[in-house]
């Protein structure tokens, strides 16, 4: 995209495409009121800010849509900047025509994210926060809600600029001896500075871990139905999302594709895949059904392997639970209303019948336990969700590293205080500060149109 401007005036459709009761037309820039009252049939110079209008958006004499117009005045705008929002008919040729008539007027088209742009050019936002706006809009789950929005009121912002406190301080310290090498690390030890360091580096390493976490939350987790035919798993898939979604018979050998849903579970969601029972078999179709269920077996972050408890454990079902991944396996002990034995196992397991649904609560708290590792995150933690953020973090570790092994050793003190320098850098980027324009039109070309 090319680097968006903050002298243009510009405007796009910023509700989904498609039909609905209404579509909202944002223009934002410094024209906005002007470029909008040319197409308004009333005065919008004359309207105070945060305030709605009805009237007619009009291209000459023709008469586009009657709206609801609202104004708000720089800088008390999401952008900063003059905004003009339309409230037009929500038909997908009406949305557009409006929006013809006001870039007709003098608007030019948002690109992608090119509104956030605005807001992070005016300090609205940080780009940690700006970049929140965009993952709040792609959650799919209540836990990925709750870390964008976190991030949006700028709670990652406020951990690495402590960060960059911490090291403020030793930076002047570090410059100090570049500058008088012969005085020595004034005002502080070295050991002190090390110390200092070190927790730092601790704090910033924390941090970076949480990324598993903000992967699960943000991308869900595959989540599959493996077992020997007739042990249960179309019954437990139909049971776990409380609709008929796959068929099941008593003919072993009734699931021959992989078959889909989502799954949203204690905060998370998860894809559940229902496969074909695992056998031997000279069926051909049968034969693929089964080599594509033991490929989303070792494809899935979770494995629920069923075991129809009701009878004795075939040889098959031995094999499955000798070769069941340890660390992402829990076994289901399934049938339990019919007279049972339950086997032992070395994996987690519930037991549980998918038929009556008796031992589906419990089933449901192992699996979030396992996703866990027993450890869900804190109610206030702030866990990181994006990449980016990640190898700036990861990279200000390095750095850190690295100056630390450089005190150890006596290195000389124009190259430690360079890597104090790359490491607030670092940190910097992922708020915004000390970023290319390259890196930035990247960031924003993420974004969608409108936003
Ligand atoms: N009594 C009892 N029957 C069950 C239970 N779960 C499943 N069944 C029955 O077991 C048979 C097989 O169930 P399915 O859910 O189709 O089994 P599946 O593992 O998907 O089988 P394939 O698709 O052939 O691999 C059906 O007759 C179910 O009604 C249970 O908990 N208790
Ligand atoms: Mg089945």
């Amino acid at each position: 995209m090319p680097p968006p401007s903050l002298h243009k005036t510009i405007a796009a459709v910023a509700t989904p495409p498609g039909e609905g009761g209404i579509a909202v037309i944002r223009i934002s820039g410094k024209e906005a009121l002007s470029i909008a009252n040319r197409i308004f049939s009333g005065d919008i110079l004359s309207f105070t800010s945060h305030t709605l209008h009805f009237g007619k958006i009009l291209a000459g004499n023709e008469v586009i849509d009657e709206v609801l117009l609202a104004v708000m005045h720089c800088p008390k705008s999401y952008t900063g900047e003059d905004t003009v929002e339309i409230h037009c008919h929500g038909g997908s040729l009406i949305t557009r025509r409006v929006l013809e008539t006001v870039l007709n007027a003098g608007a030019a088209p948002a690109g992608p994210g090119e509104f956030t742009y605005q807001a992070f050019m005016n300090g609205k936002l940080d780009l940690a926060q700006a970049e929140a706006v965009q993952t709040l809009i792609g959650a799919k789950n209540t836990l990925a809600l709750k870390a964008s929005s976190q991030q949006l009121e700028g709670h990652l912002s406020k951990k690495v600029k402590g960060f960059q406190e911490d090291l403020l301080d030793i930076a002047a310290i570090l410059e100090a001896w570049v500058d008088f090498p012969e005085e020595g690390l004034e005002f502080a030890s070295k050991e002190e500075v090390i110390a200092s360091l070190e927790k730092t580096h601790a704090k910033i390493t924390a941090l970076i871990a949480t990324f598993h976490e903000g992967k699960k939350i943000h991308e869900g987790l595959k989540l599959s139905l493996i077992g020997c035919p007739n042990s249960g798993k179309s019954s437990l898939m139909n049971a776990l999302l409380g609709e008929e979604r796959a068929i099941v018979t008593h003919i072993p050998g009734t699931t021959r594709d992989l078959l889909e849903a989502e799954l949203r579970l204690g905060g998370l969601h998860f894809q559940l895949t229902d496969t074909a029972g695992i056998r031997a078999t000279e069926e051909l179709i049968e034969q693929e059904g089964i080599r594509r269920s033991k490929k989303a077996m070792q494809d899935a972050d979770i494995v629920l392997l069923l075991i129809d408890v009701s009878k004795a454990l075939t040889e098959e079902e031995e094999r499955l639970l000798a070769s069941a991944p340890q660390n992402k396996t829990l076994i289901v002990w399934n049938k339990i209303d019919l007279p049972h034995e339950l086997p032992s196992s070395t994996h987690p397991f519930a037991p549980l019948s998918a038929k009556t649904g008796e031992g589906i609560d419990e089933l449901k708290r192992a699996l979030t336990t396992l996703v866990w590792n027993g450890n869900p995150p804190a109610k206030d933690e702030v866990i990181l969700t994006n990449v980016r953020h990640k190898e700036s973090l990861s990279s200000a570790a390095t750095d850190l590293s690295v100056l630390i092994e450089g005190l150890k050793t006596e290195i000389s003190p124009e190259f430690l205080s360079a890597d104090m320098r790359s490491s607030l850098q670092n940190l910097a980027s992922i708020i915004g500060m000390d970023i290319s324009e390259e890196v930035l039109s990247s960031i924003f070309a993420k974004f969608c149109v409108g936003k």
